[in-house]
């Protein structure tokens, strides 16, 4: 190899950036490792000691991204500070993204305990990891805070709205954001608090509404009589793509000072209009008749009732209303939303379809069946 050759990959090898992920088998967390190693990151990421085991189910998404092989896992548990402490003594990274949560925000009502540990000691853990082990100097640290933490203040809502979260999850994310913002300014720990508005994608958690709702419309396209059921429809929310949202969380921490940003399309919708689109994409229109529980969507065309409501899944507490204003992201980081509803909708109801229909032609010939 010549001498400038030479000087070139030893250059690449040193200024090789290393990144941690925690909760990278999660939704965000496949999206990020994909967007990191595309930028020639060394990839490191937490794994719950299950998902650990049973890779090809606990780390799922990292297969149907086909980047499994390219990432280094590590088992641990963000609750777990001492081994997490660990980890990041090894890896020495120069970014970490925080993304492990307990993130259902339903479940956070009856788990509430589990949701501050998780959510609040452990982003404590990854704080204090860094600042133990002397790293403030040399590692950027990116919070997954959320719109939940807005709750019930008023549309829009930007870095500036006072927080009123309605959940025992939006309360521990709030925690978890000041934490963030009291290391910053305690000790001059770069970290970044990215306020993200619901995203969505294929890769979404079934338990989410939109793949929930998606899943149901992929089945009943491929003939199942199962109506949807659902809570509450008239909730209104901000639903962008992920694949935009994770680019943003890169963004953050490529500034000079470590700030606080808003990530949300400006656009709202209500659940209802998302059953709404999702069955027009298979060309179904939807007839919404009867009021509160006993409201039913049906095919307009045939009267099959094709969408219910259980007053079980309502939540305690609504938040009823999230619209963002990301006019902060845009100015600095030159950030926007680049997937529009209608395409996010059509994406996720397509990918639902083929997944399917892949999983049916699979079982035809006998094999096993894809996890999905
Ligand atoms: P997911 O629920 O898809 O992923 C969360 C990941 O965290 C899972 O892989 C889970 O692992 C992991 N995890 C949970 N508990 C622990 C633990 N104790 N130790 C280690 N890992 C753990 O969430 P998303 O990818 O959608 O979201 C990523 C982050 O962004 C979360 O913090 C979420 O609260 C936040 N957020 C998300 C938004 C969204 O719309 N998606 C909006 C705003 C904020 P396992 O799979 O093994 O359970
Ligand atoms: P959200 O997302 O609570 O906004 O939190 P979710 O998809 O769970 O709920 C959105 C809205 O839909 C209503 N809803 C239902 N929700 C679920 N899950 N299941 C149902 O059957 C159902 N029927 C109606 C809900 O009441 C709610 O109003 C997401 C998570 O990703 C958080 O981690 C993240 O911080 C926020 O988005 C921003």
């Amino acid at each position: 190899m010549h001498t400038g050759a030479c000087i070139i990959v030893w250059w690449g090898m040193v200024n090789k950036k290393t990144a941690f992920i925690t909760g990278i088998a999660g939704q965000d967390g496949a999206y990020l490792a994909e967007l990191l190693l595309d930028k020639g990151y060394e990839v490191h990421g937490l794994l719950r000691w299950d998902s650990y085991v049973d890779q090809r189910d606990g780390a799922g998404r990292l297969f149907d991204l086909d980047i499994v092989s390219e990432i280094s896992l590590h088992m641990g548990d963000l609750t777990d500070a001492q081994s997490l402490t660990g980890i990041i003594k090894k890896i020495r990274p120069s970014e970490i993204y925080n993304l492990a949560a307990l993130s259902q925000v339903g479940v956070s009502f009856d788990v509430p305990a589990s949701t501050l540990d998780i959510n609040v000691k452990g982003t404590l853990a990854v704080l204090e990891a860094v600042r133990l082990l002397d790293m403030v100097e040399t590692t950027r640290i990116y919070q997954a805070s959320s719109s939940e933490m807005f709750g019930c203040a008023p549309a829009p809502q930007n870095e500036n709205t006072p927080m009123q979260p309605c959940s025992p999850y939006g309360a521990s994310k709030l925690a978890a954001y000041w934490l963030a913002r009291t290391y910053r300014d305690a000790y001059g720990l770069y970290a970044a608090n990215g306020i993200l508005f619901n995203h969505e994608s294929p890769l979404r958690g079934e338990d989410f509404v939109t793949r929930k709702i998606t899943r149901a419309v992929a089945k009943i396209y491929e003939g199942s009589g199962e109506p949807l059921i659902l809570g509450n429809l008239d909730s209104v929310r901000d639903w962008g793509h992920a694949r935009d949202y994770v680019r943003g969380m890169w963004m953050m921490l490529q500034q000079d000072e470590a700030q606080d940003f808003v990530l949300a399309t400006g656009q709202s919708k209500t659940v209802r209009e998302f059953v709404e689109k999702a069955f027009a994409h298979i060309d179904i229109e939807i007839e919404w008749r009867g009021f509160g529980v006993r409201q039913v969507g049906c095919d307009a065309k045939n009267d099959r009732v094709l969408v219910r409501i259980n007053e079980n899944l309502f939540r305690p507490k609504e938040v009823n209303y999230l619209l963002g204003d990301a006019s902060k992201a845009r100015e600095i980081l030159g950030w926007h939303s680049s997937y529009d509803f209608n395409a996010l909708v059509a994406e996720m109801v397509d990918e639902d379809i083929d997944l399917l229909q892949e999983n049916t032609s699979l079982k035809d010939d006998g094999k096993c069946r894809k996890v999905g």
